[in-house]
C-alpha cells in the first residue's frame, strides 16, 4: 500500500471526517468521553470560590494572601514578570519555564491596600488583590489593563481533579492576540478558541478551530498598555473572548472580556506588562530563547509528499538548477521510508541516500527528513522491540502499551513526557544522520492515530510519565508534541555537537521555541488558507515562536497559478519558506505554472537570497531578545487603534512593512502604514504614515516597503551590504547586522549603523565603544529621489 492508498483508505472509513465531526461536538467542556471507562466518573461536583481574606504573609515579591476557602501566592520576579497561583500553586514543575522560576524581586512586597484589599507595585506592574479574590494588572501609572474576578473550581464530591474558571476584563478597545497558532486571526475576535492540540484530519482554513499548536498564552493591546497573560497549565480547556465595544461619545465603553476553563491542572498565572518588544523579551527569557537556526534554514526549502524515489528528488533538484532558482533544502516525506516506518528507508526507490545527500551538500543544498512518533507494534522489528526494552511506550492503567493506528499499521507511541523515553528516542537520529539528513521535521505528534479512540488522538486514560509526577493523557496530550521536539533537539546536540539542530515540529505548546519552529500544517489551498497562513505566523510569532511559515501553494489540490504566486510571495517574507504539497496534490515547484509564474517566483527567490542577511540578523534578534522576525504592523505602536485591527500586512524586522495580495486579482491593494515616512521598495517613492495608501501591486510583486531611516544588511555581488533607506531630512535612523554565514555556535558579533544627514548627504557609520567608524562595507542609499 503506497501513501495514496493509505489516504484512500483513511478517507473512505471516514476516519479523517471523524475527526472533524468531533471536534465540532468537543465544544462542550463537560463532555462525556468515548473512553471515559478508563477514568473515573464525574459525579457530583462542589462549587468553591475563595471568600473573604483572613490573613496576609508579605514575602519576598508579593507574599501569600489566604482566603476562607483557597489561597493566593503572588509574586514579582526580578525580570518584571508577575507570577499568581492559586490553592498552593508554584512556578514549578512547569513545562513552559526555561529554568524555573526568576528570582523573587526583593523590592516588591505585599502592603495594604484600599477597602481591605492588598497589592504588590513593582517596576512595570501593580498587582491589587481584593478582599474577596480579584485581581487586577494595572499599569505603573495606575491604569487598569486586566481584572481577574474571583476564580471558582469545582470539584467532584468524590475527590479528584478540579475543573476551573477563571473570568477575566480588559478595556473596551483591548484586542487579544495570541492562543498558539490560530487560523482566524491574527486578531482573535469575539468566540471560543480550544486548548487541546488537534490535526484537524484534513486541510484547514480559517476559523477551523482547534489546530496543531494550542497554548494559553494571550497578548492583550489596549490603549493603555499591553500585556501578556500565560495561565501555566497543560490539560484540555477553552478561552472565551469578547471583544468589548467602545462607546465613540455617545453610548457607553462595554469591557472586553476573557474566560479561560480548564478540565483540570493548577490555576496559575505569569503575566508581563510593557511594550510589545518588551513583553515578548520577558516572555522569552521565562520560556527560553528561541533556537537558531542554521543558515541554510532561512533559504529556499522545498518539499513533497511523494517524490517517490531518489530520481525524481535528483530530477526536481535539476530542475531548479537548469532553471538558475535558488535551493537551500529539499525534505522527504513519509513515502521514503519502508513501509511508512519511522527511522526506516525504502531501499528499493531511496537505495543510496547518503550518495545522494552528499551529493546534494555539495551543490549547497541539506537533506530533511520526516519524522513521526509513532512505530509499529511488531515484535522482532529492532525499533519496536528497542523500545519495549526501553519501556518507552505511553501504557495503559493496565500497563498495556496503548495501540493506535497510524501509517505504519498498529502502532504504539513514545511516552516523550518521560526521560528516559526522551533519552531512547534521542539516540534514533544517529540513523538519520548517518543518511545524511541535515534537518527534521516532526509531524503527527499531536499525537495522531487515525481511529482508534473514536477521536484521533490517543485515549484520555493514557498513562503517562510526565517527567516521573505520573498522570495521564489529559494533562500530557498538548506537551506531547513539545517533549518530542525535546527529545530530538537534544539528540542531535549531542550526537553532533558542533551543529546547530534544526527541528521544527507541527505541535508544540509555550516554550516550543527553545527546540525550534513550526510550519502552518496542512492548509487549505485557497485564498482563504492563504490568509490563515498569514495568520499562523503572527500569531505564534506573539507567542514566542519565532520561526514558522506556511506550505506555498497550500497543502491539498492545485492552486490557480495566480494563487499559487501569491502565496510564494508571500513564503519569500516568512522565516520558513517552503514549497509542499499532499501525494494526491498538484506539483509544487515554481516552473510548473507558465513562464509568466516563473519568472515572477524567480525575482521573488533572488529577493529572498538578497534578503539572506537581513533574515539572518533578525534570526540572531529572535533569539536574544524574543522577538519574532514577522510582527503585526502595530508593533512599535500598541497604541493605534486602526493599526490593531489591521490584519494584511506585517512588518518583517524593524525595516521593512510587508503587504501580501490575499485577494485574486488584485493588481493593487490598500496598506495601513504605522507612523513615519516609508518607501515604496520599487519605485523608491515615499509615503508619509499614519495613514492608508493605495499602493500598485502587479502580478510580478507584492508591496514592501521600508522605513526610512532604515540600514538593512542584503548580499551584495561581493558578499554583504548595506542597503539605507534615506532619513526623513534632519532625522537620523540605524540598523543591525549579526554577519553569521554557518550553522555552527560560534557567537556572531552584533554590529550596528547609523545612518543621518550631513552636509546634503546621507552619512552611514558603525557604531563602536571609540564612537562612530566607517562601516567597511559597500553602501548604497535609497530613497534620495530614485
Ligand atoms: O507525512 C504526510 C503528511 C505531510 O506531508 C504533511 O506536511 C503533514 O502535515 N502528514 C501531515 C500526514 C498526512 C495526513 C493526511
Amino acid at each position: 500500500m503506497d501513501g495514496r492508498d493509505l489516504v484512500r483508505s483513511v478517507k473512505a472509513v471516514g476516519m479523517v471526517g471523524t475527526a472533524r465531526r468531533l471536534r465540532t461536538v468537543r465544544s462542550s467542556w463537560r463532555r462525556w468521553r468515548a473512553d471515559a471507562a478508563g477514568l473515573s466518573a464525574r459525579n457530583a461536583e462542589r462549587a468553591r470560590v475563595p471568600g473573604p481574606v483572613t490573613k496576609v504573609e508579605p514575602g519576598p515579591g508579593g507574599g501569600v494572601v489566604r482566603f476562607a476557602r483557597s489561597e493566593l501566592r503572588v509574586r514579582v520576579t526580578t525580570g518584571g514578570a508577575v507570577f499568581w497561583g492559586w490553592d498552593g500553586a508554584e512556578p514549578e514543575p512547569s513545562y513552559a519555564l526555561a529554568c524555573g522560576s526568576p528570582e523573587p524581586d526583593p523590592r516588591a512586597v505585599l502592603e495594604p491596600d484600599k477597602e481591605g484589599g492588598w497589592r504588590v507595585v513593582s517596576e512595570r506592574t501593580t498587582v491589587v488583590v481584593s478582599r474577596h479574590g480579584s485581581v487586577e494588572l494595572r499599569t505603573p501609572g495606575g491604569v487598569m489593563l486586566r481584572r481577574d474576578l474571583p476564580p471558582r473550581w469545582w470539584e467532584p464530591a468524590g475527590g479528584g481533579e478540579a475543573r476551573w474558571v477563571q473570568r477575566s476584563e480588559v478595556a473596551a478597545d483591548a484586542r487579544f492576540f495570541g492562543l498558539g497558532g490560530r487560523s482566524g486571526g491574527p486578531r482573535l475576535r469575539s468566540g471560543t478558541y480550544q486548548l487541546w492540540n488537534t490535526d484537524p484530519g484534513g486541510s484547514f482554513g480559517p476559523g477551523d478551530d482547534p489546530l496543531y499548536i494550542t497554548m494559553p498564552v494571550q497578548m492583550v493591546v489596549a490603549d493603555a498598555g499591553t500585556h501578556l497573560v500565560f495561565h501555566d497549565n497543560t490539560w484540555e480547556g477553552a478561552v472565551s473572548l469578547r471583544e468589548g465595544a467602545v462607546g465613540a461619545g455617545s453610548g457607553h465603553d462595554r469591557a472586553g472580556a476573557c474566560e479561560v476553563r480548564m478540565d483540570g491542572g493548577p490555576l496559575r498565572c505569569w503575566a508581563v506588562v510593557g511594550t510589545p518588544a518588551r513583553v515578548l523579551h520577558t516572555w522569552a527569557s521565562l520560556t527560553g530563547p528561541p533556537a537558531l537556526p542554521p543558515t541554510w534554514a532561512l533559504g529556499h526549502h522545498h518539499a513533497r509528499w511523494g517524490f517517490g524515489s531518489e530520481r525524481e528528488v535528483r530530477r526536481v533538484v535539476a530542475g531548479y538548477r537548469e532553471r538558475g532558482l535558488p535551493l537551500d533544502a529539499v525534505h522527504l516525506d513519509i513515502d521514503h521510508y519502508a513501509a511508512h516506518q519511522v527511522f526506516t528507508v525504502d531501499k528499493e526507490r531511496f537505495p543510496a541516500l547518503p550518495k545522494l545527500a552528499r551529493e546534494l551538500r555539495e551543490s549547497g543544498i541539506k537533506l530533511v527528513s520526516i519524522v513521526d512518533p509513532a512505530v509499529k507494534a511488531e515484535p522482532g522489528v529492532e525499533l519496536y522491540d528497542s523500545g519495549v526494552k526501553a519501556e518507552a511506550f505511553v501504557r495503559d492503567a493496565a500497563g498495556r502499551p496503548v495501540r493506535g493506528v497510524v501509517w505504519a499499521g498498529e502502532s504504539v507511541f513514545p511516552d516523550f513526557t518521560d526521560p528516559r523515553a526522551r533519552k531512547w528516542w534521542s539516540g534514533l537520529y544517529e540513523e538519520r544522520l548517518e543518511q545524511g539528513f541535515a534537518g527534521f521535521w516532526h509531524d503527527m505528534n499531536e499525537p495522531v492515530s487515525f481511529a482508534a479512540f473514536g477521536e484521533a488522538t490517543l485515549p484520555r486514560s493514557a498513562r503517562h510519565s510526565l517527567e516521573g509526577l505520573g498522570g495521564d493523557h489529559r494533562e500530557a496530550h498538548n506537551v506531547y508534541g513539545l517533549a518530542m521536539a525535546r527529545a530530538g533537539y537534544e539528540g542531535l546536540r549531542s550526537l553532533l555537537p558542533e551543529k546547530r539542530p534544526f527541528v521544527f515540529s507541527r505541535s508544540g505548546w509555550a516554550g516550543m521555541q527553545r527546540y525550534g519552529g513550526t510550519w502552518s500544517g496542512d492548509v487549505s489551498t485557497g485564498w482563504p488558507g492563504l490568509r490563515a497562513s498569514l495568520s499562523l505566523v503572527l500569531g505564534l510569532g506573539l507567542c514566542g515562536v519565532p520561526y514558522s511559515g506556511p506550505d506555498v501553494g497550500g497543502f491539498d489540490g492545485s492552486p490557480s497559478p495566480e494563487l499559487y504566486l501569491r502565496w510564494f510571495q508571500l513564503g519569500a517574507y516568512l522565516p520558513l519558506f517552503r514549497t509542499h504539497a499532499a501525494i494526491d496534490a498538484g506539483r509544487r515547484e515554481p516552473w510548473e505554472f507558465g513562464t509568466e509564474v516563473l519568472g515572477h517566483a524567480r525575482v521573488a527567490l533572488d529577493e529572498r537570497r538578497r534578503l539572506l542577511p537581513y533574515f539572518v540578523t533578525l534570526a540572531h534578534l529572535a533569539r536574544r531578545t524574543g522577538a519574532p522576525y514577522v510582527r503585526p504592523v502595530w508593533w512599535g505602536c500598541p497604541d493605534d487603534r486602526a493599526l490593531r485591527d489591521c490584519e494584511d500586512a506585517f512588518l518583517l524586522g524593524d525595516s521593512l512593512l510587508v503587504a501580501p495580495v490575499l485577494e485574486d486579482g488584485a493588481r493593487e491593494r490598500a496598506v495601513r502604514l504605522p507612523r513615519g515616512r516609508w518607501y515604496d521598495t520599487v519605485t523608491g517613492r515615499a509615503y508619509e504614515g499614519p495613514g492608508r495608501v493605495r499602493l500598485d501591486a502587479p502580478l510580478s510583486r507584492v508591496p514592501v516597503l521600508a522605513r526610512a531611516g532604515a540600514v538593512i544588511p542584503v548580499r551584495g555581488d561581493g558578499g554583504v551590504e548595506l542597503e539605507v533607506w534615506a532619513p526623513v531630512p534632519g532625522g537620523t535612523g540605524g540598523g543591525l547586522l549579526v554577519a553569521d554565514a554557518g550553522d555552527g555556535w560560534e557567537e556572531a558579533e552584533l554590529e550596528r549603523f547609523t545612518a543621518r544627514w550631513s552636509g546634503g548627504r546621507v552619512l552611514v557609520e558603525r557604531e563602536g565603544a571609540e564612537g562612530e567608524r566607517p562601516v567597511g562595507l559597500p553602501v548604497r542609499v535609497r530613497g534620495l529621489g530614485d
